[in-house]
């Protein structure tokens, strides 16, 4: 393929989210997240690092929309900080941490730049961690409460919603291997937080089919699966971690169950009661359609591919992730290069589950960017990368899949959870000192893209 026109109303935005780039995290009456409690815990994340100035966009927010603007950006994917809106997590309304959303959304309309909000991105008020978290059965009722008190206030500019990002690394980096906020090492908890996280969702929805009037969805961290050797171990290792990323939460959601393959992978930790789903009682899951009562669309943050290696001592997948061959492009988290992997990604959601409409909601890279030279940050890695995942994801609407727009991750160098401000995913550079905003080539790159409409 040559050349490429995207639809005339693809969506084309950058994406970020509340801890990352907000900074000022107590400001105005807000709660403290597990994400301000973990990085401000000694040994947790990268240098120190920790979300309390990030990018400045608390304050600096009216700037980074014109920036949006000026980049020709036509929608832009942010997430609310929980705790700024209901500092406990449940009960009083803090206006002042409403307010700056309404703001914000208010600043994106008036320029024509369709929002995308998330409800969820990692930052849980500490107050609702207090009570056990995601663990609690009573977490999905705080984040329907929470969601709606959002749905009443900015449903009205808000055209697309998406309930909580990527459930998987709440679940096992958040539980699991403690590497994110809130840091557990609990396997036995991890089937009940996935469990709650996939019921918040379905609370969330349920509230929005009452009063919303407009779209509302899920984003999931999806790679295509691939064994390190043909031996045979490798082979079934690749096919339990495709269960265990790619199938866990979207399986339940649009098929009604649960891959099989997780009560094998968790063994005495997977709750009985948990195939099939119970609640809610059997909703009209149907493979092949193009809605769905639990989800009207599903967002893609897609990266790399895994290659897996059989791996017995690791729990509880028995497999772990390798690295690429040295002559692969690999980035600075060292996740390798691998567009082919976004097209087979969106044609297997469209072949499993139905015609369900898609957005790749993330997708960007981390590259060691050079100085600026002449006043330009060529920042040429990245400008591969963006273009060769725009092919990939013009190969799929090609083909027919109902792809409705793209989010670069990410808008602005950030934090970076626990690898701090080392990691830079930004199509704009921020100065860590002086918080200038300079585009990087990449975002000018992006821009002519969206100008044409194609590549
Ligand atoms: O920065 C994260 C984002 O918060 C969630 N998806 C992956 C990105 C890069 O690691």
């Amino acid at each position: 393929m040559s050349s490429y026109h995207f639809p005339a109303n693809f969506l084309w935005g950058a994406a970020t989210s509340a801890y990352q780039i907000e900074g000022d995290p107590l400001a105005d009456g807000a709660g403290a997240s597990i994400w301000h409690r973990f990085a401000h815990t000694p040994g947790r994340v990268a240098n120190g690092d920790t979300g309390d100035r990030a990018c400045g966009h608390y304050r600096r927010w009216a700037e980074d929309v014109a920036l949006l603007a000026e980049l020709g950006m036509t929608a832009y994917r942010f997430s609310v900080a929980w705790g700024r809106v209901l500092p406990d997590g449940r009960g009083a309304v803090n206006q002042r941490g409403l307010d700056f959303y309404r703001r914000l959304v208010d600043a994106l309309v008036e320029r024509g730049i369709t929002p995308m909000l998330t409800l969820y991105h990692w930052d849980l008020p500490a107050a609702l961690q207090d009570r056990g978290g995601w663990r609690n059965p009573d977490s999905p009722a705080w984040f329907a409460d929470y969601a709606q008190v959002l749905f009443h206030a900015l449903d009205d500019r808000v055209p697309l919603w998406v309930t909580i990002n990527e459930p998987w690394v709440v679940t096992i980096p958040g539980h699991v291997d403690g590497e994110l906020a809130p840091g557990l090492r609990d396997l036995d908890a991890a089937p009940r937080v996935a469990h709650h996280l996939l019921l918040a969702h379905l609370a969330a929805v349920a509230a929005y089919r009452a009063s919303g009037r407009h779209q509302i969805g899920i984003a999931v961290n999806l790679e295509p699966q691939h064994p390190a050797s043909a031996a045979l171990a490798d082979q079934m290792a690749a096919q339990r971690r495709d269960a265990f990323i790619n199938r866990w939460f979207l399986d339940l959601l649009l098929l009604g169950s649960y891959p099989p393959e997780m009560a094998e992978i968790f063994g005495a930790a997977w709750p009985e009661e948990f195939t099939p789903i119970s609640n809610p009682p059997n909703p009209p899951f149907s493979k092949g359609g193009e809605s769905s009562p639990t989800t009207d669309f599903i967002g893609v943050n897609y990266y790399s591919r895994g290659l897996v290696q059989a791996e017995p001592t690791v729990r509880p997948l028995g497999a772990r992730r390798v690295s690429p061959a040295a002559e692969v492009p690999i980035t600075t988290m060292g996740w390798e290069v691998y567009p082919a992997g976004l097209t087979a990604t969106l044609l297997w959601l469209r072949e499993r589950y139905g015609a369900l409409p898609l957005y790749i909601t993330e997708n960007g890279a981390a590259f060691a960017d050079p100085p600026a030279a002449h006043g330009v940050i060529d920042d040429a890695q990245r400008v591969d990368y963006l273009r060769s995942h725009l092919h990939a994801a013009a190969l799929a609407l090609a083909q027919g899949v109902d792809l409705r727009g793209y989010f670069a991750w990410s808008l602005l160098d950030n934090f970076e959870w626990a690898h701090g401000y080392a990691q830079r995913f930004g199509l704009v550079q921020v100065d860590p000192l002086t918080l200038v905003r300079t585009p990087k080539r990449s975002a000018s790159v992006y821009r002519d893209v969206i100008r044409r409409g194609g590549i």
